[in-house]
């Protein structure tokens, strides 16, 4: 990897007191799990897009579960990689520091991050439709009509589907975070879904210096002051080579 480029956002990290730092699929990528919209894709011939949405869920709750169990099941059997664990030292080293993630896995958590926001759920979560009631189950496969055990109703997914709306205090903290930090670093996201793609106009707009680490450019390239490709299991770990 190129000294000239890592080493000013090298020393971008090591001297910034708030960093935030948003990341996608692509972080988890070198986990072995498929990214969206990547040459692998997600699923058989469906589009996550068709699947990850209410509607698809009240047309066919088998089929979402189906989808959502397969990603369980291959979800319980990899685990962090170096990327997620660097950003987790990142932020034992650095005052204010928030994760911000669009992934379900749950990865950086397992890494050691302990701040995290996680925009669009965890797919650990299930949520009754009926009640309510929320769970942490981390049992692969939940079987193919999973029931409430406080009043028998159906289950979802713990996650949020296309069209449906963030929860408004993540979303509040993600923005806020992004607003203050001085630094942030946007990680393996083809930056296309709304508004997670958004936040580093947040923090660009307050005068952040804002990083893209990605294998390919994206529609928000434009707007970085830097952009890094390549892996973000080689590159984050270079990042934070200091703190090692
Ligand atoms: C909402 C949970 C209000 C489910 C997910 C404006 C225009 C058009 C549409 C919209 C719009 N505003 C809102 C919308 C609708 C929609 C949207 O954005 N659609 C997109 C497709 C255009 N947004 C919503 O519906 C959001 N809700 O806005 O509420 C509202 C309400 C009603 C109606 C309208 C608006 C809710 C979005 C949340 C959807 N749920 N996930 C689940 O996971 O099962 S999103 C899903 O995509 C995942 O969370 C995923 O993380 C996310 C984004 O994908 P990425 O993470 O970026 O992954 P991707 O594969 O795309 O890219 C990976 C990148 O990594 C690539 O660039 C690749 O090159 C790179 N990479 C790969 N390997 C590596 C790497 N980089 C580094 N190292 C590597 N090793
Ligand atoms: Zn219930």
């Amino acid at each position: 990897m190129e000294d000239h480029i890592l080493s000013p956002v090298k020393e971008l990290i090591s001297r910034s007191k708030n960093i935030a730092v948003l990341t996608g699929a692509g972080i988890s990528a070198e986990s072995g799990i498929p990214t969206f919209r990547g040459k692998d894709g997600l699923w058989n011939n469906y589009r996550a897009e068709e699947l990850a949405t209410p509607e698809a869920f009240s047309r066919d709750p088998r089929l979402v579960w189906k989808f959502y169990n397969w990603r369980r099941a291959l979800i319980s059997k990899k685990s962090y990689n170096r990327a997620h664990k660097a950003l987790a030292i990142m932020e034992r080293n650095v005052p204010h520091f928030t994760l911000i993630t669009q992934n379900v896995d749950g990865l950086h958590q397992k890494a050691g991050s302990r701040n995290v926001l996680e925009l669009h759920g965890n797919i650990w979560k299930v949520r009754c439709i009926e009640c309510n009631f929320e769970d942490i189950d981390e049992t692969p496969d939940l079987g193919e009509l999973p029931r409430c055990k406080r009043c028998g109703g159906l289950l979802r997914p713990g996650v949020v589907w296309f069209g449906e709306s963030l929860d408004p205090d993540i979303l509040e903290r993600a923005i806020k975070a992004c607003r203050e930090s001085e630094l942030m670093l946007v990680v393996g996201t083809s930056s296309v879904v709304q508004p997670a793609a958004s936040l580093s106009l947040e923090a660009k707009q307050r005068g952040a210096v804002v990083v893209e680490i990605n294998l390919e450019d994206t529609p928000y390239s434009r707007y970085m002051d830097y952009t890094i490709r390549g892996k973000a299991g080689e590159i984050i770990p270079e990042l934070i080579s200091k703190w090692q």
